[in-house]
Order: structure tokens, then sequence, then C-alpha cells
């Protein structure tokens, strides 16, 4: 077989956002728009000659197809090996433990995460490097240069392999080896957490749901928590992957996970329940009667993770997206570890923790992670979270209470404007942007900002300095609003806000969470004039 040259025209827009590059799956499925791209990796990182890189996706529509696309030019381009999961599914964070475990040079994953799948909805793909993390804005920067100026790529004629059976096929020079999707990862859950601990736990009559969402995580969902833990069949729900998640929207969030949070609500709900999203590697934490804010998940696993054997010496730090409330930094200072703030995004934990600064990591948008890989991991947190349930012996309302009464409160919500006009998003943020110098000292209602500014990020590991990352606003007495544009959305602009006000150990801790930041968000609205500028009256999804 010998590699072809293709000439090509760039295709605009191929810049890869907060993960990767995300559109709408018509406009990956143009002839040449994933070879482009692709060849455009390729040629960002030196090629592939020699090289042994990891494949997969969450499975959504395209998937299959745009993986034997990939297989093809991994081998006209020279890689040694490519090691693929079975029918093309990896989870995202079992591909980030493949690339390690495997010693490979990268990997590829095929995933638009949270967002819908189908033809019609949203398809997506990041370059993650040898650490097994996304691709560090440096080399995310060289990709999309490469998009502006490529003029050809290298493929086979070869026809599809099999991806459906566990073994080694040649295609050319290159080794491709189907993987099992689930078995090392699940592997690596069972050396980090007390398996025997959880089974008890399980056996003693605590029930529990995990929601796949129809997404990626079923499969090891229900080899772990059903096949290894002993919890019953009908555990897992949605467990079986679709190209297009059941025509869901595969976010865990209380807006597209509604169906298990309300379960969870009633009074004979279970004891536990957790969903991921449409690449596994989002968690949403409920118990009974309670759902758990993402930031405050982060914090009670900070102060809570020494409970399990693969965190038994402690953690080294703690790090958190800028707008992750700062719960899990009071941890930190109490367990006398460094705390870090970071953008948006996994790719800026990498740094951290390949130097070993921290071993817990989190965002607000229900991502939780460790050291053991270097994605965010869903299951992961769920594991971590049952762990802790099985040593404790109480319930996820007592440990939150607790942690509340210990650290104070941070009452925390994400509110998203979805799918508006771009222009007047952008404009929004200009304006707002150009009036930071004069907003301290103004009032609205009761709350009086006393600092403004944007959030720049130096990356003290690397040194590298990324700008322009959110509009912070300071209130009076501990309060605090971000503003920032999403980089994951394919339509119009997202706007997300992100409100959050601290009451301390002795304050009133069991106040409603939207009443709680009520005052923050109508002085938002007003700064903003929100509802003119985006035409709606409310927002589309609170977290
Ligand atoms: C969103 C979240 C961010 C997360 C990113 C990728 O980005 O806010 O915290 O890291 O999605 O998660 P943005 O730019 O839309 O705000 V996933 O699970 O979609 O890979
Ligand atoms: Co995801």
């Amino acid at each position: 077989m010998t590699p072809i040259t293709h000439n090509c025209t760039p295709f605009e827009g191929q810049k890869p956002g907060t993960s990767g590059l995300r559109k709408k799956t018509k406009v990956f499925m143009q002839p040449g728009y994933v070879e482009c791209f692709v060849q455009s990796i390729f040629n960002a990182i030196g090629g592939v000659a020699g090289k042994t890189l990891v494949v997969g996706g969450d499975g959504r529509y395209y998937n299959a197809e745009a993986i034997q696309i990939i297989l093809r030019m991994a081998s006209a381009g020279g890689a040694k090996q490519v090691i693929v999961g079975q029918g093309g599914l990896l989870s995202t964070p079992a591909a980030s433990h493949l690339i390690r475990k495997r010693a490979a040079d990268g990997g590829l994953i095929l995933s638009a995460s949270h967002n819908p799948g189908g033809i019609d909805a949203d398809f997506g793909l990041k370059y993650n490097i040898s650490n097994g993390g996304p691709a560090p804005e440096g080399i995310t920067d060289a990709i999309f240069a490469q998009t502006k100026s490529l003029t050809s790529y290298v493929t086979l004629e070869a026809p599809d392999l099999d991806l459906a059976t566990i073994g080694t096929h040649s295609l050319g020079e290159t080794q491709v080896e189907i993987v099992d999707t689930v078995a090392d990862y699940a592997t690596l859950m069972q050396e980090l957490f007390d398996f025997d601990a959880i089974r008890d736990l399980i056996q003693s009559g605590f029930t529990l749901r995990f929601d796949a969402m129809h997404a990626i995580t079923g499969p090891y969902a229900t080899t772990i928590l059903q096949d290894m833990l002993g919890a019953p069949k009908g555990t897992v729900l949605n467990g079986v992957p679709s190209v297009d998640f059941g025509k869901g929207h595969p976010d865990p969030n209380p807006i597209w996970a509604k169906p298990l949070v309300d379960m969870v609500m009633a009074p004979e709900g279970p004891d536990f329940a957790a969903a991921s999203d449409g690449d596994g590697d989002r968690n949403m934490i409920l118990g009974r009667g309670i759902y758990v804010t993402p930031s405050d998940s982060l914090a009670v696993l900070a102060a809570n993770a020494h409970l399990a054997p693969g965190y038994a010496k402690g953690i080294a730090g703690v790090a958190r997206s800028m707008p992750t409330s700062r719960a899990s930094d009071r941890v930190a200072k109490a367990l006398g570890v460094d705390s870090y703030e970071t953008p948006t995004g996994w790719k800026f934990f990498g740094s951290l923790l390949d130097a070993g600064r921290v071993t817990l990591c989190g965002e607000e948008s229900a991502g939780t992670g460790s050291d053991h890989v270097r994605e965010k991991d869903g299951l992961w947190a769920v594991l971590l979270w049952l762990n802790i349930l099985a040593q404790r012996k109480t319930s996820v309302q007592d440990i939150l209470t607790d942690h509340w009464s210990t650290y104070g409160r941070d009452y925390y919500s994400r509110h998203d404007y979805e799918a508006v006009d771009a222009t007047a998003a952008n404009l929004l943020m200009a304006d707002l942007t150009k009036a930071l110098p004069d907003l301290a000292g103004q009032a609205f209602g009761p709350c009086t900002i006393t600092q403004a500014d944007q959030f720049s990020y130096t990356d003290p590991v690397d040194g590298s300095v990324s700008q322009n990352q959110g509009l912070r606003l300071q209130f009076r007495d501990d309060g605090r609003a971000v503003l920032r544009l999403s980089g994951t959305g394919t339509e119009g602009a997202t706007l997300r806000i992100y409100l959050e006000r601290y009451e301390g150990p002795n304050g009133d801790l069991t106040i409603e969470t939207q009443t709680a930041l009520s005052d923050l968000a109508q002085a938002v609205n007003t700064l903003c004039d929100l509802e003119n500028r985006t035409g709606r009256s409310a927002p589309d999804v609170m977290t």
C-alpha cells in the first residue's frame, strides 16, 4: 500500500476550543474535513513516523467512520502502532489511561463530550499528548496554524478495518491493535479504591443508581458497579451507548439528567445517584434529597480522599479552574497543601499534575479528577464518593452538612445563556471589559463591587501565559461573579455567568441556592443589561 498525497484547500475555523475541535457533525462529514484536521495535528507534532497512538471515541454518530480515516492516515504517515478501543469506543479517561499505560506518543479522542450526538448534532476531535492529557495551548495553536496553511494530506487506499474483534491487524506497515474498551480502566480503579468496602456497603442494603445517559460510561459502569461491585442489575440506567445518546443531551446536570434528580429527591429514592456525560469525563453526584454542586464535590473529595487506598498518603495539592468556587481552597488551606487557580479546561492542569504539585483537580462544570490520568474522570469520582461513604458510614447529606459546618458554605450556581447571537455576546463582553476599571465602588441593590478584572494565568511550572480567561467581579461580603463565553459550543455563543457567595461555618447554611444568589444574579443582570442584550428573560441552564 503506497501512501497517496491529496491536494487540499484549508477549511476555515478548524480552531481547537476549550477541549478540541467541535462542530456540527455535518461539518465534519464534508469530504476532506477530518483529513485536513488530522494532517494538521500530525504536522504540528512533527509527524507520526515510528510513533504509537491511541484512538477511540464516545461512539457518537460518525465515530466509526472518522476512526477509519485516522487509521489510514496514521499508517500513511508511518505510525508504528495504533491502539484502538474495541468498536472504536474509549471513554476520555480510559483513553488517557491507555496512552500512559502503553507509553504511547499521543492519542486522538473523538467526542463532543456533553454536546448531543447524531447527524444533525455535534461531533468533535482532539489530540492528547504523551502524558495522557489534552494538548496544551502551544500545541493547539500550532495545530490551528497548520489548518490555515495546509496544502495536502497523505492517506492510503485501503478497506475499512474490523474494529469489532479484539486482536492485531496490519494496515500497511502499521500494526493496529484492538483492545478491550473497559479492562485496563477497571483494573486501575481497582488499584485506587477499596472494592471490598464498597461491595460490603452495597451488600448492606445501600442503594444506588448510575445514569450513563446512553453514552460511553454504560459498559464501564455495568462492569465496575454491577459485575465487580455487586450492585444489582438495574443500577446502571441507560447503559447501552447509542450514536445519538437516545436523542438526549448527555450532560449530567439537573436540567438534562432531571429524571435522575427527581428519583433521588423522592423520599423513597436511592441513597446515592450519579451520572456521567457523553465521553465519560464528567460526573454529577446526588444523595437522597441533595444535589452536590460540583465545586462542593471537589472540596469534599479533597477533605476525604485519604480514606481511599490510592490516596491514603494524603494529597499534594488541589487545583481548580477559576470559575469553580473557592470551597476547595479552604480545604487545601486546612490541610496545609497548595491550591491553584487555572483557566477553564483540563489542559491547564497537566503541568501541575506532571510536576507533582497537585493530586486532585476540579471544575464547576462537573469535572473532577486526579493524578491517576490526565483527564477528568466521571466514574473515578463516583467510586471515590462510594469509597468515602463506605468508610464514613453516613449519608451524602450528612457529609455535606458536616463539611459546611467545618469550612463554611460557598453557595454556587452557573447560569448559562445558550445559542445567543454571537455578535451580541461578544459586544456584551467587550463593553464589560471596557468598563472594568470603573466598576469598583459601584452598587447594585445590596451588592457593591470591590474589584473587577480580567483573569490571565501564568503557568507556575512552564511559565506559559494565557490571557482573556474570563471577567471577574468581586463583591463586598465575599461574593463573586465571573463571566465568560463558552469554547465548546457549536451554535452562536453561550454566555456563562458563575455566581457564588460565601457563608461562614456559623452563618445560615441551609438557604436554597438560587435564593442565596438572587441579589448577585440581579446585580449582574442590571450591570450587563442581560435581558436586552441576550433577548432572554432567564438562563437556559442553571446548575
Ligand atoms: C466546558 C466547561 C469546562 C470543561 C469543558 C470541556 O467548557 O465549562 O469546564 O473543561 O467544557 O468539558 P466551555 O468552554 O464550554 O465553558 V467536556 O466534558 O465538554 O470535554
Ligand atoms: Co466530557
